[in-house]
């Protein structure tokens, strides 16, 4: 058998070069003119709670309506309650906001059915347009604690 002498291909890495795409139009618009630029700048990021809702976020400071939960009334028991991810809303509010449109006061519990708990023995009340961007605040550490809350006409009971 004929010996073939093998021939050792090397591929060299063909370089990599960035080629910038052609312009192109729009889809469907219009071609073969110059668009002037025009830069949409979204507002700064805002949190913000519809009126005559609860609003709760998972996270301090939100700055946005990311992560945000909310109520149009009442709610005794928030461990049925999910973020997107499919974690429980119960303990894991870390902002709130009472946007109560018909000057309710929130209590805001940290156990269901409107209740405390060994390490919480009051409740926060949020008068109506009262936002609390860190629950940590206060001294209170309320943070990660929410369970239940009701709107009401007053924060004594
Ligand atoms: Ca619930």
């Amino acid at each position: 058998m004929r010996s073939l002498r093998a021939a050792m291909i090397t591929l060299t890495a063909a370089a990599t070069l960035t080629v910038p795409a052609p312009a192109q139009a729009a889809s469907g618009g219009p071609t073969g003119e110059t668009f002037g630029v025009t830069t949409v700048v979204a507002p700064a990021a805002s949190w913000s709670c519809p009126a005559g809702y609860f609003c709760i976020w998972r996270y301090t400071n939100p700055g946005s309506n990311t992560n945000r939960y909310s109520w149009y009334g009442n709610d005794g028991d928030y461990r049925n309650n999910h973020w997107d991810d499919g974690a429980t809303v119960d303990n894991t509010p870390s902002a709130a906001w009472n946007a109560s449109n018909q000057s309710n006061v929130v209590r805001f519990w940290p156990g269901v059915n409107y209740s405390f708990t060994s390490a919480h023995d009051f409740f926060l009340c949020l008068n109506p347009g009262q936002k609390i961007p860190d629950l940590r605040d206060f001294g209170l550490d309320f943070d990660n604690t929410g369970s239940s809350h009701m709107f009401v006409d007053q924060c004594a009971y």
